[in-house]
């Protein structure tokens, strides 16, 4: 039986992230592929579950009305008894919230602030992407050391700290992190590689791809 609806568009990665739980979890969650960004998501009827008129948001069967991806992926975990996505004991659940947190609050508004003026989401500033690529290197420098020798973020096996950082490094491998700075922070592209070829997230997320051009931003003078 579902757990309950899911709006977003697909290929989003936000939508992909509880996507990508909820398949690993094996939890059943509606989604209508045919769902428009900046039509559905501002009728009055999905304003009034959804006041922010954001996606990706979730209906949960009982009426619940829940939105920010990274607690829609919390919630739909913890339908699961017992859900190895979410550590084995309590120290590898501190280590959960902390990649998630890190991810939702560092890595995130990060790649926004150097991929978004690509997209024409924000207007080009140069100072601004100049600090944005100083914090991001900073970044991947630790998320390199993080998993070197490592499969996974935190135990043996995939949990949601692996989702919450893979899903917010996809748009980053996809457009701005060419062949010549992926070799820079080796570890964290093997890393990223294993987790892309994974069957529960190549069905959400769709083959990997990976930037083979510097990101174009158009506003550039
Ligand atoms: N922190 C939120 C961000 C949600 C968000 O910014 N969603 C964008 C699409 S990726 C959106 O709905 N934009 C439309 C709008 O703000 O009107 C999350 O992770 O869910």
């Amino acid at each position: 039986m579902s757990a309950g609806r899911l709006y977003g568009s697909k290929g989003n990665p936000r939508v992909q992230k509880v996507q990508i739980t909820a398949k690993l979890s094996s939890i059943e969650i509606d989604f209508d592929e045919n769902f428009e960004m900046g039509k559905h998501n501002k009728t009055p009827e999905y304003l009034a579950k959804f006041p922010l008129g954001q996606v990706p948001a979730f209906e949960a069967k009982d009426g619940l009305c829940l939105t920010e991806s990274a607690g829609l992926a919390f919630y739909v975990a913890n339908l699961k008894e017992n859900n190895p996505l979410l550590g084995k004991n309590k120290h590898e659940l501190g280590k959960i919230y902390q990649y998630s947190f890190f991810a939702e609050t560092q890595l995130s508004p990060q790649a926004a602030t150097i991929v978004y003026p690509a997209f024409g989401y924000m207007p080009y500033n140069e100072e601004t992407e100049r600090l944005g690529y100083q914090k991001l290197e900073g970044t991947l420098a630790y998320l390199n050391k993080e998993v070197e020798g490592k499969k996974y973020l935190v135990g043996d096996s995939i949990t949601l700290a692996d989702i919450m950082i893979g899903s917010n490094l996809e748009m980053l491998y996809a457009y701005v992190l060419v062949e010549e700075h992926r070799n820079k922070h080796p570890h964290l592209t093997n890393y990223f590689k294993h987790y892309r070829q994974m069957t529960e997230v190549t069905d959400a997320s769709g083959p990997m791809r990976l930037a083979d051009k510097p990101l174009k931003v158009e506003a550039k003078k």
